[in-house]
This record gives structure tokens, sequence and C-alpha cells, in this order.
């Protein structure tokens, strides 16, 4: 019998059970036609996002921004960017969400600010203003010819040929401004840094905001030597710094002084960004219910898996289809085993599209949809909160690689670019190269509008006659929201898929939310497939993922007795497969079934 703990009633949470479906506004839906999406346009949507079965939103920042980071620069907390809307247009918004059992989740982007903060303008003005501290300010280091330098070799995140500190002449110091100089990092050491964020936190949550998406809130505390990094590439100026900041010495006493001076008093969903950090005793630390800091993370691993180990992000690895399955083997393990919590997520702003990063984004053979149905099975057959990025759930893809180099308009992308033309400008190979790695990874891919109709030329994100702020991807007659939900016939659509496995993850939550997990099956690294059990005391699953474009010929265990195949991205009913010994996997093929509660053990 099942050795699975059952889920206590204290342990079922409606944050734990929450779908949330991100909204990275700029690309949604534009409603007043200047090519940007909008407050209005994302309530034009809800509709559609309750379709899917998602019931929360986390709205990517919407606040007032100069807009040098797509409003992760944030100027003005308790304001809403024009081009995006009002206050007024966010009542409405949270009233409409609240109409249909909906809630929002705002972006809180609080290791830094814009430099256009006002907090930012006064600090900057001189060493004795109030303000003075509010930011993390140093004096220059100077080397044996007496010429002035940064005080480390810190690289920005986002321009890593260029130093993470910037002369302010007012002050004649360097500011630290850890991802672009328009973002500089507040310095939380000074106690009313933290007062006032924790007023824009107590802002949105009596405006009905229920919770938080917080941006990098694991390099808010530093390490207060600033130590240079270690060199690990002589052929950089500056080097990445993050052993140095991520997960500093006073991270998890800021984030438990944020609990107790605001989030316990309201009911909230928290989500904590912690880029950079693999350390499984540091995450737990931040997710152990017991220790009042955050519900859940984001841990980068599974979007880490193809970047050069140790590497930078814009790089390519050659990985296997068995690292996702050891990638979330660990991390179902860890937190249900260890009393922590998962965030589901494999797609999101900062990511290439998930169809084109892990499967195979091809119409041949079909193998876009199946790759998307694949992973839609994945992620709503695992344990944690569910996590869909718009788009995701019609298996929206990369752009080509064909497009100019002139549709990359992130400043990642473009900083990158400008790097390489500048070191490598006379090696055609390095450029090439260079093409495809942001045809592979560029954050752009996941930005392009969303793709609502078949309509030319802007696929109903934006009016005709409008030019939408980034270029719509080619292939929007056949991959688009309207024609996705209007599929009828034997084969769902991606979209109606996705919905209908949200559905079976609600209906059947215990096991799949609260339950408990093992893997099936050969763990050899060279096998692709990705089979596992979920199961309570009263029902177990069994998942079998066929992660590669081939046909693989795989055994159930003896263990294993299928009751009932329910599900498969081949079939539009319940799949016609062999009840026990060796099963065909098809190129891309998943399984769903539900198994015989005596034949399975926790192994
Ligand atoms: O991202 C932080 C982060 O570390 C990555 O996801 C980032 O995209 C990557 O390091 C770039 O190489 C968050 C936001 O999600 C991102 O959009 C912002 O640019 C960044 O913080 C700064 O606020």
């Amino acid at each position: 019998m099942s050795t699975a703990t059952p889920a206590r009633v204290e342990d079922l949470l409606w944050w734990k059970e929450a779908v949330v479906y991100q909204v990275y506004p700029a690309s949604f839906k534009d409603s007043n036609g200047d090519g940007w999406g909008d407050v209005k346009g994302i309530i034009s949507k809800l509709d559609y996002i309750k379709e899917l079965g998602a019931n929360v939103i986390w709205v990517s920042p919407i606040y007032r921004s100069p807009q040098a980071d797509m409003g992760y620069d944030i100027s003005d907390y308790e304001a809403i960017d024009p081009m995006y809307g009002t206050l007024a247009d966010v009542d409405n918004l949270i009233a409409e969400l609240h109409k249909r059992d909906m809630k929002l989740i705002m972006d809180l982007v609080v290791n830094h600010t814009s430099n256009e903060h006002r907090w930012f303008l006064e600090s900057r003005s001189s060493k004795t203003n109030p303000k003075a501290d509010w930011y993390i300010w140093k004096p220059p280091k100077y080397n044996a010819q007496g010429e002035r330098g940064p005080p480390n070799n810190w690289a920005q995140i986002l321009g890593d040929q260029n130093s993470a500190w910037n002369w302010c002449p007012e002050r004649e110091e360097y500011y630290l401004a850890l991802f672009t100089p328009e973002q500089p990092d507040l310095n939380w050491e000074n106690p009313d840094v933290r007062a006032a964020v924790h007023g824009v936190l107590h802002f949105w949550l009596k405006r009905g905001a229920s919770g938080f998406r917080m941006d990098v809130i694991n390099l808010i505390s530093k390490d207060l030597e600033f130590p240079d990094a270690a060199i690990t590439d002589p052929t950089h100026a500056y080097e990445h710094g993050h052993k140095h900041f991520a997960n500093g010495p006073r991270l998890h006493e800021y984030l438990r002084e944020i609990n107790e001076k605001v989030l316990s008093q309201y009911d909230t969903i928290t989500v904590g960004e912690m880029p950079f950090i693999d350390d499984e005793d540091e995450i737990l630390r931040a997710v152990n219910p017991l220790r009042k800091e955050l519900h859940m993370i984001f841990i980068f691993e599974i979007v880490y898996v193809d970047n050069e180990p140790g590497g930078r992000r814009l790089t390519l690895y050659d990985w296997k289809p068995s690292d996702i399955r050891r990638i979330m083997a660990k991390w179902q393990n860890t937190m249900i085993r260890k009393g922590g919590w998962n965030s589901l997520f494999i797609e999101n702003h900062d990511n290439p599209r998930s169809v084109t990063r892990y499967c195979d984004d091809r119409d041949e053979k079909n193998a876009r949809e199946l790759g998307a149905k694949l992973l839609a099975m994945m992620m709503t057959t695992l344990s944690g909160t569910l996590y869909v990025y718009q788009g995701e759930e019609l298996g929206m893809r990369n752009f080509p690689l064909e497009w100019d180099i002139s549709e990359y308009k992130d400043i990642e992308a473009v900083n990158y670019w400008k790097k390489m033309k500048i070191t490598h400008h006379d090696d055609p190979q390095a450029m090439r190269h260079a093409r495809q790695v942001l045809h592979r990874k560029a954050r752009d891919h996941s930005r392009t509008p969303m793709q609502w109709t078949p309509e030319t030329p802007n696929a109903g994100f934006c009016a005709e006659d409008v030019k939408p702020w980034m270029r719509v991807n080619d292939d929007y007659p056949f991959i688009n929201a309207q024609t996705e939900m209007q599929q009828s016939g034997d084969n769902p659509s991606i979209f109606q898929f996705w919905a209908r496995s949200i559905q079976n993850r609600k209906k059947h939550k215990t096991a799949f939310i609260y339950g408990d997990f093992a893997l099936i099956g050969d763990d050899s690294e060279d096998n692709p497939v990705f089979a596992y059990k979920r199961w309570n005391q009263a029902e177990a699953w069994a998942v079998i993922l066929n992660f590669s474009g081939v046909e693989i010929h795989w055994s159930l265990p003896s263990s294993i007795q299928v009751k009932q195949w329910e599900a498969g991205n081949y079939f539009a009913g319940k799949p016609n497969k062999a009840l026990y010994g060796e099963l065909v996997l098809q190129p891309w093929e998943g399984l769903l079934a539900q198994i015989d509660e005596d034949h399975f053990s926790h192994t």
C-alpha cells in the first residue's frame, strides 16, 4: 500500500492550488491603439484566462517607469505608467477579477528602483541629503597610475562588458546597479529603506492585490565587504559577482521582517524570484513555512539547463532530456519530503519559449503540438503551484532565426550583440554563433505580442493600422487563441488540452497537487523518458513522458498495473495502449494512467 502521507487539512491552502497565469502587459492586449498592451486590454481577456482554468494573474510591472528594462525599473511604486493606464484601471481590474473569483499578484521590484525614482534623485544629489544612504555608494579605487576605477570588478547582469558601478559626479562616488545603470540597487541595510518598501506592500494589499512575485528578492542583502569576484574569464574586464550578493547574510532576516510587518496581516500568495542559487538548504530556508518567509520561490535550475556549466545565460549547452527528469524529480522530492513548496514554471518573460527549448517547435510530424501538450502534461501533474506564461497555452514558439537583429528589443540582447560586434566583428563564425545564441535564448522570444486571432497583420493584439511595439511572430495565422479555442472534432487543440489537464489536476488535487512523487523506471542518463507516479491514499497515477523525437520501447515495471489509460497527447479520448509490459512510445508521446493502488509502493 501507499506510504504517502495524506495531505492534512491545514496543508490544503488556496495558494497551493492556484493556477497562476503570467501576463506580460506590454505584449498582452492593446486596447487604445498605441501598439502597447494595457490594463484595459488585460480586463478584456479575463474570461479567456478563466476558461483556461487559471484563477490568479501575475502582471509584470505596470508601475510608472522610464522602461529601461521594460518596467523592472520603477520610478513610482504607487502610480501606473500612463502607457498601461491609471490606478482607476487597476482598481477596475481587481474588481473584475474578484467578480470572477480570481486574484491579482503584483510584481514587486525592490532590489532596485529606477534611476529616475525621486528616492534616487535625492540620494545622488549630495553626500549629506536625508536619503544619502538609501542606495549603495562607494568611493572609487585608484590603480597604480592613479586612474579612477570602480570599487570592485562586478559586472552588470544585463550587459556584462560593463561595470556594475556607475560614477556620479555630484557625489564623486560610484553607485551599484547590478542590472543596468538605470536600475540602482537599494541599500537594504538602512531601516528607512525597508520601512518604505513595507509601505509599498501595504499600499497594494490594501488596494486589493493578493500577493507578490518578488523580483530578484535574493539579491537584497550584499556582502558588505564588496569583494572582487573570482576571475573566470580573463578576456572579460568584469566578472559575475553573484557569489557575493545572491542570498547574502541578512536575506532571511529581511524576508521575515516583511512577513512580520506586512504579510502576516493579510491572506497572501508570495513567490520569490531567486536566480544564481542552487543550494538546497538555502532554498528550503526561504520556503519552510515554520520560518515565515515566502510561500515558494522560482528555482532556476530547469531554465539553466542549456547554459554552459557554471556559465553565463547567453550561452548554449548540449543538455540531455534526462536532465529534465533529474532536475524536476530532485525538486519534487526535496519539497515533498522536506516540507517546502514548489512553484512549477518552465516559461516566463525572461526565457525562450518552452516548446522551442525543451522539445521541438517544428511543424513537421506535428512536433510542436505534441511537445506543447507533453509539457502541459508534465506541468499539470507535478506537485506545486502552477504558473502558465501567456502564450504557453497556445504552444507559442521562438521567432525565426532569419528575423533582422533589429527585431530584438530587450536590453540584454541589445547589449550582448553590441559586445559581440566589438569583440568578434572580424570572426564570422563567432557572429553566426551569437545569432544562434540569441535565437535560442534571448528573452525577446517570450515577449512577442500575444496571438489572439488569425487577423492580419497584428493577430488581434492591436488594431490593424497600428504598429505593435514588437513584431508579431509570423506563425499567427495558425497559432492563435481564436483558432485554438474554436477547434472542434476529435483532437483537442493545445489550449483545450491545457484546460482539460488543469481540470483533471484540480479534480484529483490530493494526488497531483498534494500527493507523493516517485520516479518510475530506468534513471540512466541516456533514457529520455521522464516517468513518475503521483499518489495519495486513495488513488494513484502514472505519467510517462517521452522527451525525445524518436520512438522508444519502454517497459512498465511489474509493480505497476495500469487500471486505465486516461489521457495522452496522441489521443483524443482514452489512449489505447497495453496495460502491462512493453509500451511503444511515439516521438514526444505523453501518457497518463490511473494505476492500481495495490500494485504500487514507494520505492
Ligand atoms: O530577472 C532576474 C534574473 O536574474 C533573470 O531572470 C534575468 O532575466 C537574467 O539574469 C538575465 O540574464 C528579473 C526580471 O524578471 C527581469 O525581467 C529583470 O530584467 C531583472 O529581474 C531586473 O529587474
